[in-house]
């Protein structure tokens, strides 16, 4: 749909909610006691309406984000504008029809252009104006952010993030993690201003503020919804309570026990992640004793020098494997592989589609990393399912639900198996059934570990969004949370002025997180289908639906139905279950759960 289009996928989230053209006569002559047919002209003249002005603004939107500067802002703020309040306008002409009797699917579109938007203007032009300025000085404050040190060298998030990855020196750590939430701190007011000015937007479309809004996107009641997430989140919190007691005890041995208390939150700087949310790069601190062989991606990359576009090229090879068209000359043209000198640019990876036709691309500043090959297949992801649904209409644009979206590249990137690296020459070697558990714990580090985060930072947005956090606390829920889901501290006492959640991209930038949390246990169950029907019949972890083309036309064919349906019939297209489900989670991890608990036995575990 208009809104998740370009907004998660591109990420750019509050712009591409912009969304439409010239006002038309036709909806405001629309007779008193409207019909269903009325409901379905104004639908069709909304949609059109929307889809002239959602090019030029996508393509405003990428002039800023690979370019961000004084120029690109003022244009991409003003198609934000401009688009987010006639889609305001046409949200609340669609509530004329609440009453009249239409059809299924006039209803749903009715709906989706309802609750269509992330960041609702104001009907008062000052105000939406605002909104849409703030907006994009929170993305360049963030894209331009960098650390400098009191030697005067300046270092980038991504410089500091790959630094991260292999740095085991404590202080060198602290220094880079306190230096990034530097750049969120003038943050804060304009993030209360926005709260408030997106507020009023959603009260006015009938919202009780944002964060219904926000939860009101998955084909059930707004409340229920946090509901459905705990129930997920019960199904594998034993197994996280496993993981995170067995890499705090190693950490404990590599840091001191004084650094990493036994007994408390790991402290937030030492799992080689900017946010602590992915831990696969302390790896080597937490692997088994037993000496384990599991592929070393980067170390292959780079040996057998892979650079940007060939990465790419090897992830679109997996998709044509499937079955699926290669992607576009334009595509190669267009999109941004690689950070460009001397300008500043909105670095975290995005995947676009700018004309619901085939111009397709990605926009990352590709690290030459075994993680980063994963982004790419991520990234990828999101623009098959583009192309996929291109051709229903605009207000089904987009995936089942938003957790879809974050999940089909993810689901391509487990099919990465020692078989598959073999297979395209990465490594020589299929390491045998006794290196399962490293192999595990390496995939666990990565998706489990950020289960919690995945879940954390909307409770924490929603609470702010619904106006039950003042501006003083924001930063002390945030830390609860963290402490609470995910067992994870901040390193040092935070000042008063601090903007932590503003350090990370989807916070100024205004992207739903919870769709990650979603995909992390949707991307299992996708596996597991897939691998099904591609006829594998090993264990999860193994299985690579590599140039399966019963597992791609399967997988297409719920990726075309876009979001015409709810996301329930979507899943069962796939799963034959209509229901989110982490017990394949459980299922795909069992050996490394039974090796934890071995591991945990002495420890007191919790925090
Ligand atoms: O933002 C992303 C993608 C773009 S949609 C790179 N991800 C989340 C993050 O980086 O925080 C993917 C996993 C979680
Ligand atoms: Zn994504």
């Amino acid at each position: 749909m208009f809104s998740t289009k370009r907004t998660i996928v591109a990420a750019l989230v509050s712009i591409t909610l912009i969304g439409c053209g010239e006002a038309t006569t036709k909806t405001e002559t629309t007779p008193a006691a409207p019909t269903a047919q009325d409901a379905q002209e104004f639908l069709i003249n909304a949609q059109n309406d929307i889809s002239k002005m959602q090019v030029p603004a996508a393509h405003a939107e990428w002039s800023y984000a690979t370019n961000i500067n004084f120029d690109t802002a003022a244009v991409s703020a003003y198609f934000n504008e401009v688009l987010s309040t006639k889609v305001a306008v046409l949200a609340k002409e669609a509530a004329k029809f609440n009453d009249v009797e239409v059809d299924e699917d006039t209803r749903r579109q009715l709906n989706l252009l309802k609750n269509g938007l992330t960041m609702p203007p104001p009907s008062d032009p000052a105000k939406a104006e605002q909104l849409a300025k703030i907006g994009s000085e929170l993305s360049a404050m963030y894209g331009s952010g960098q650390y400098c040190m009191e030697d005067g060298t300046c270092k980038s998030l991504v410089e500091m993030s790959s630094e991260m990855a292999t740095i085991r020196d404590a202080d060198t750590l602290l220094e880079y993690w306190k230096g990034w939430r530097e750049v969120s701190v003038p943050m804060k007011p304009l993030y209360e201003q926005q709260v408030n000015l997106a507020n009023e937007g959603a009260a006015e479309l009938g919202f009780q503020n944002v964060s219904e809004l926000w939860r009101g996107k998955y084909d059930m009641p707004a409340d229920d919804f946090p509901k459905e997430l705990d129930r997920l989140w019960g199904q594998v919190a034993p197994f996280y309570e496993s993981l995170h007691c067995h890499v705090r005890a190693k950490l404990g041995e590599h840091y001191g026990e004084e650094l990493v208390p036994q007994d408390q939150p790991i402290p937030a700087h030492l799992l080689g992640n900017m946010w602590a949310q992915t831990w696969g790069n302390v790896y080597d601190i937490v692997k088994p004793e037993q000496e384990m062989s599991v592929p070393d991606v980067t170390s292959s990359l780079v040996a057998q020098g892979y650079d940007e576009i060939k990465m790419v090229k090897q992830a679109e090879s997996f998709f044509s494997s499937l079955g699926f068209a290669p992607l576009p000359d334009t595509f190669w043209e267009r999109s941004m592989f690689q950070k460009p000198e001397g300008r500043d640019v909105q670095c975290h990876a995005s995947a676009w589609d700018l004309d619901d036709k085939d111009d397709l691309r990605i926009k990352m500043c590709i690290q030459k990393t075994g993680e980063e090959f994963n982004v790419i297949h991520h990234e990828l992801g999101h623009n098959y399912y583009q192309r996929a649904y291109k051709d229903q209409p605009l207000l089904y644009r987009g995936s089942a639900n938003d957790g879809f979206h974050e999940a089909i590249g993810d689901t391509i990137a487990l099919s990465i198996t020692p078989k598959y690296l073999k297979e395209i020459g990465l490594i020589d070697e299929i390491p045998d059934a006794s290196n399962d558990i490293g192999m595990l714990m390496q995939v666990a580090l990565d998706k489990i570990a950020f289960i919690p985060f995945g879940l954390m930072v909307d409770q924490w947005r929603w609470k702010v969004m619904a106006g039950e956090v003042s501006p003083e606390q924001y930063n002390t829920l945030w830390w609860e949370l963290r402490e609470k889901y995910q067992g994870v501290k901040a390193p040092i006492d935070r000042p008063a002025d601090a903007f932590d959640p503003g350090a990370k991209y989807h916070v100024p930038a205004n992207v739903p997180y919870t769709r990650y949390f979603l995909a992390h246990i949707l991307q299992f169950q996708f596996h597991k289908a897939l691998c099904d029907i591609a006829g594998d019949e090993g264990p999860l972890n193994r299985c690579s639906i590599y140039n399966s083309e019963e597992a791609g036309t399967a997988l297409n064919a719920m990726l075309e139905m876009g979001m015409s349906q709810p996301w329930q019939n979507a899943l069962e297209t796939l799963t034959g279950s209509p229901e989110m489900d982490a017990s394949t989670i459980a299922d795909y991890f069992a050996p490394l759960k039974t090796w934890l608990d071995e591991q945990n036995a002495t420890r007191q575990c919790g925090w």
